[in-house]
């Protein structure tokens, strides 16, 4: 927007304007995902990018039944970012991570990670603890859920009798994932990659429920990227936030039907209520969100961060 276009038409509203990639002195922009953005930091003396590292920056964008809101809610990104680091250090003693420092530059102080660039697996490494979603949907049809049976009669949201490993393809950007069966990891990776990915995996939730479930939230399933530095595995990206993992609140957990989202229901109630005249199936973009849901969404996501960590936000 430019300074003749005048006001955003919905300025003035919390969240309302749309927030911009940011241009940051000494990075180079490498890639724009939907709620998140890459750089390369450049290397001073040659005035190119650097290979080695990335600088991993959290928006407060959000997204909804697979929009990018007009609407965005702020500190999103830097309670995600925090709470990332903070899982990154609970994790430790089961793998290594990419970071490299949260020193970075004031504009995006406090959301942002200077990580070490890997050479990243090919595969969505996704784990679950609780059925939902996709793996239902699998369940429904085969009995099975990424080629392993499950007993007859779960229902959505019940509690798997041990977490299982149900990887996906990497979609580009506005494409969805599909799954794959873990023979398609192994041959992919072959028999050792894929073994060590499968059991970080699963062990990283199982780690995270045992943690989440003493602070009254269950992870119902998570998605885990990895790289390879060396021969090693190391864990990248984001690591058990609400965007990469489904949070729900203990006390209403209750098999039988969808379960509440800790951190998005009051947008989804609101953007499926009357009160937004908007249908998920028109197509449409979804209207912005009202002052309220934005401050109650807010709030959602820092008590997520403040009850796991124990820290004020
Ligand atoms: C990497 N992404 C996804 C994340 C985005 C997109 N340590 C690494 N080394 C090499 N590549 C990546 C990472 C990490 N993490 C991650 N794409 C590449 C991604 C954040 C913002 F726009």
């Amino acid at each position: 927007m430019t300074a003749v276009d005048g006001p955003h038409p919905t300025a003035g509203r919390i969240g309302a304007m749309p927030d911009a990639t940011a241009v940051l002195p000494g990075y180079a922009h490498v890639y724009s995902g939907k709620v998140r953005d890459l750089y390369a930091p450049v290397d001073p003396a040659t005035g190119q990018p650097r290979t080695d590292q990335l600088l991993l920056v959290a928006s407060d964008r959000i997204s909804a039944y697979d929009f990018v809101l007009d609407t965005v809610i702020p500190d999103k990104g830097e309670v995600l970012t925090r709470l990332s680091l903070w899982w990154f250090a609970q994790l430790e003693d089961l793998v290594a991570n990419h970071v490299v420092t949260a020193d970075v530059p004031d504009a995006v102080r406090g959301r942002a990670v200077l990580v070490e660039r890997l050479d990243m697996l090919p595969v969505e490494c996704v784990a679950r603890a609780y059925l939902t979603g996709g793996g239902l949907g699998e369940y429904t049809a085969t009995g099975a859920v990424s080629g392993i049976p499950l007993p007859a009669g779960l229902v959505d949201g019940d509690l798997l009798p041990e977490p299982i490993f149900t990887p996906s393809t990497k979609a580009p950007m506005g494409e969805h994932d599909e799954p794959i069966p873990y023979s398609a990891v192994e041959a992919q990776l072959g028999g050792a990659l894929a073994a060590r990915v499968r059991d970080l995996t699963v062990a990283i939730l199982k780690r995270g429920n045992e943690i989440a479930a003493a602070r009254g939230i269950l992870l119902a399933d998570t998605k885990v990227e990895f790289g390879l530095r060396g021969d090693e595995v190391v864990l990248a990206d984001e690591v058990l936030t609400p965007d990469s993992s489904r949070f729900w609140p203990a006390d209403q957990w209750e098999p039988g039907h969808a379960q509440p989202s800790f951190d998005k229901q009051y947008v989804r109630d609101w953007l499926t209520s009357p009160a937004s005249g908007w249908s998920k199936s028109s197509g449409e973009a979804p209207p912005p969100l009202p002052d309220d849901v934005v401050v109650q969404t807010r709030a959602k996501y820092v008590e997520a961060y403040e009850r796991l960590t124990g820290e004020t936000f």
